[in-house]
């Protein structure tokens, strides 16, 4: 039996926001197009087309019709060029003026962020279905660890690489770039060395020839700053800061830094694949622009205290999570903090029930001083498709819930009618 190395892939969309709007209009392929400026009046403008040909088909636009670099007046910068504009120098962070010095005839087009959250979904998502321990870095990049997917140490990852690009490329109509080698750190540098459309395979024995030729600034985590203090020190490689003793780098850079780098520079990362952490809690609060106290405000109070409840549920649904926890924190006009909370016998994602659990705990805290701040809080989540799967699974269960929502609805009607109560 072989045994399993470490693969780790780092997966980088190419020009992701420029190739996003090529595939809205496929005519501008292979041209230097850059993305930057102003709102997407551009783009509905390109749209209404000229008089007589309203709602143009968008791939049937004219290239005549695009609004050229050249004519752009204003301070916005590029966020990313295709690379037939990357030839002219232009590229992310650069200002339009500037750029359109480099490169008049690029086409400018703004930024769809609705379109790039779109097929940042569609990416990770297709990568999930083939590997699932992938770790979200980004709009447009991830890590994947492909040490125990089928394929994933065939050709040191290449196999699984391809496979992976294809059915990106199947979903979304983009291409992208993947790295694989022994860790995060050597995986982030390889998915650079085939820009676009390119695949780069790195084992532990390739430090030297591929990685040390490479400049410092290469390493994720070293910024202009530390390049600049390398610099100063000689060192302009991550083959130079590999030959550097350990204690220099910590004497110039501080242990933990010292220690960093110097790890790094010979290949050296154990960080592991994250995947997609839960959230632990949800919560709303509100402060009060005067505040309020829980007998002569009530109304006012009640309100507000509902409105928080139903943004709570609302969040919670948006999220697609359902909670078992529901609590409330006060803060009094003396900036003292009271929190109360009520573990429900199920999960939910209801503003009603959130507000009568809600409601539940504020009657265990006293009410006699004014308020500044109301805050209700939900924890203990679940994903609301395992809730669903749980409560599907279980007929009875269903019964018990209807039963002690029931008894729910006895306990807040009764508190309701007595006196001194807030809600
Ligand atoms: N981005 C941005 N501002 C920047 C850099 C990038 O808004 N200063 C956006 C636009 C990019 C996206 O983030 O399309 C991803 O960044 P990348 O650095 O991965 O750049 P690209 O995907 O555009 O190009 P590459 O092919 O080099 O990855
Ligand atoms: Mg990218």
């Amino acid at each position: 039996m072989t045994t399993r190395l470490r693969r780790i892939a780092h997966l980088d969309m190419d020009a992701f926001f420029a190739s996003i709007e090529l595939l809205r209009y496929p005519q501008l392929k292979g041209l230097p197009v850059v993305i930057g400026g102003g709102r997407r009046t551009v783009d509905d403008a390109l749209l209404a087309g000229g008089p007589g040909q309203p709602g143009r088909a968008l791939r049937f636009i004219p290239l005549t019709d695009f609004p050229l670099l050249k004519n752009y007046v204003g301070r916005g910068v590029i966020t990313t060029a295709t690379y037939a504009a990357r030839q002219f120098g232009v590229g992310s962070a650069m200002g339009m003026m500037k750029a359109a010095k480099l490169c008049p005839q690029a086409i400018v087009l703004p930024v769809d962020f609705e379109a790039v959250r779109k097929y940042a979904r569609l990416f990770k998502s297709t990568v999930t279905e083939i590997a699932p321990l992938m770790e979200d870095r980004g709009i447009d990049e991830v890590y994947i660890d492909f040490t125990d997917v089928p394929g994933g140490q065939r050709g040191g990852g290449r196999v699984l690489a391809r496979l992976i690009q294809k059915a990106i490329f199947e979903a979304t109509g983009l291409t992208c770039s993947v790295g694989v080698a022994p860790n995060k750190l050597l995986a982030k540098m390889a998915s650079e060395f085939n820009k676009p459309h390119g695949i780069s395979i790195v084992y532990e024995a390739d430090l030297q020839t591929l990685v040390w030729p490479l400049k410092c600034r290469k390493i994720n985590g070293i910024g202009p700053k530390a390049d600049e203090k390398l610099a100063r020190l000689g060192i302009q490689t991550i083959g130079e800061l590999a030959a550097q003793e350990k204690a220099f780098l910590v004497a110039h850079f501080g242990k933990a830094t010292g220690a960093w780098m110097h790890e790094v520079a010979w290949g050296r990362d154990n960080r592991p694949v994250v995947t997609e952490s839960e959230p632990v809690s949800m919560s709303r609060e509100t402060t009060f622009d005067r505040d309020l106290h829980a007998v002569r405000d009530k109304a006012a109070l009640g309100v507000i205290f509902t409105g928080l409840c139903n943004k709570l549920a609302e969040d919670l649904q948006r999220k697609g999570y359902a909670a078992k926890t529901i609590g409330i924190k006060l803060r009094y006009d003396d900036f003292k903090i009271a929190t109360r909370d009520q573990t429900c016998e199920d999960f939910t994602a209801d503003g009603r029930l959130i507000r009568q659990l809600a409601g539940q705990c504020l009657k265990r805290v006293p009410l006699d001083k004014k308020l500044r701040l109301l805050g209700v809080r939900a924890s203990g989540l679940v994903k609301a498709t395992e809730f669903e799967k749980l409560q599907n699974s279980a007929q009875e269960r269903l019964f018990r819930q209807q039963a002690l929502g029931l008894h729910a609805m006895e306990t807040i009607a009764k508190t309701n009618h007595s006196s001194g109560q807030l809600f």
